[in-house]
């Protein structure tokens, strides 16, 4: 008889079931509620099939621990965003921040690895436009229903200007980084795509920022950079980092005029804005 196994019925309980797939019981549990995971009721208490069990764990699922099972799940996001599927995609969210990840680990470990999946998938040719736009669109939907996770009370540590360079259409980067702003104490404009160069400096004159972020994701956007940079120096007189994947490096930073390189993802960014706020005088 199969560990857990009572009966030899090929039925376990939840526990059990939780320990297989290395998960919180209530991640199980929410298998159930959403129908991912068939149980019935014996004696009172939820049993299900263990070979429903063994179905549920991906190949790679074999190998237990964080990191495996983050990968899972990943795959699984990649999969429900691909198929425009919202409620399949919010709940890997659900049942992540359930087994204890911390919403900042949803965006960075589930989120962003499965877009960008699916962008070298676009790029080889086996995820069509349609596709691509569908799942960047259910994905900026999960983003938005997580973003209140990050909301925190009490007085903010100053302002942040975001924005995505003229010309530049991806925003998801910059939804990102203003949520983990917003977590981390910081309030924050976010100008979304597409930002002219005139509206961060109307912007920043507002709200006078502890710096204003200029996102580039795509190439050729170097002349709007250009641009924003200038108008923000001139018109605001503020700090600007310029960052985003199409800026891989400090070099790269400081040939776009950014006062610092802000790292390869969100936690860097937030890192690089503390930074600047314990250095006040542009340190
Ligand atoms: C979704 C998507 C789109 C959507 C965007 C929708 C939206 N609402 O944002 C749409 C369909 C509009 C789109 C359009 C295009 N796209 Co597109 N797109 C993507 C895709 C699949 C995901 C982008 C994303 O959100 N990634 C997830 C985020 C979280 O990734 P990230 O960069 O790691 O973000 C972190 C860092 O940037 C970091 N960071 C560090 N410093 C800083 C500083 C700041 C200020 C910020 C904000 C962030 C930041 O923090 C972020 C969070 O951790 C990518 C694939 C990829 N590799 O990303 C292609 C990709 C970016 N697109 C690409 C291309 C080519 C295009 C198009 C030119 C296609 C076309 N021919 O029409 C157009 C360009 C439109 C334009 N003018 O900008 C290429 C870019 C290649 C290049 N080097 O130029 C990519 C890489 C796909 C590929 N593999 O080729 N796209």
């Amino acid at each position: 008889m199969a560990r857990g196994d009572s009966g030899g019925s090929g039925m376990v309980g939840l526990r059990e079931a939780a320990d297989r797939l290395g998960v919180h019981y209530m991640t199980v549990y929410r298998y159930l509620r959403t129908g991912r995971l068939p149980a019935v009721k014996v004696a009172g208490e939820w049993r299900v099939r263990a070979a429903d069990v063994e179905k549920l764990r991906s190949p790679g699922a074999t190998a237990t621990g964080r990191g495996s099972r983050r990968a899972w799940a990943m795959g699984r996001m990649l999969d429900r965003l691909v198929a425009g599927d919202e409620v399949g995609a919010w709940n890997i969210v659900e049942s992540a921040l359930a087994s204890g990840a911390e919403p900042a680990e949803v965006h960075l470990e589930l989120i962003a690895p499965a877009l960008r999946a699916i962008g070298e998938r676009w790029a080889a040719g086996s995820v069509s436009v349609g596709e691509e736009h569908r799942a960047s669109v259910v994905a900026r939907r999960v983003l938005s229903r997580l973003g209140p996770r990050f909301l925190r009370r009490g007085r903010k540590r100053g302002a942040v200007v975001l924005g995505a360079v003229a010309g530049e259409r991806h925003e998801i980067p910059g939804a990102i980084v203003a949520d983990q702003l917003r977590g981390a104490g910081f309030d924050v404009v976010d100008l979304g795509a597409d930002t002219p160069a005139t509206s961060f400096v109307t912007a920043a004159e507002r709200v006078a920022p502890v710096c204003v972020l200029v996102s580039v994701t795509g190439s050729g956007h170097e002349a709007a950079v250009a641009e924003a940079v200038a108008a923000l120096r001139s018109g605001a007189r503020c700090r600007v980092l310029v960052g985003g994947a199409a800026v891989p490096n400090e070099q790269t930073a400081r040939r776009l005029g950014s006062d610092r390189w802000t790292g390869r993802d969100a936690r860097h960014v937030v890192a690089a804005v503390e930074e600047l706020l314990a250095a006040p005088d542009g340190g």
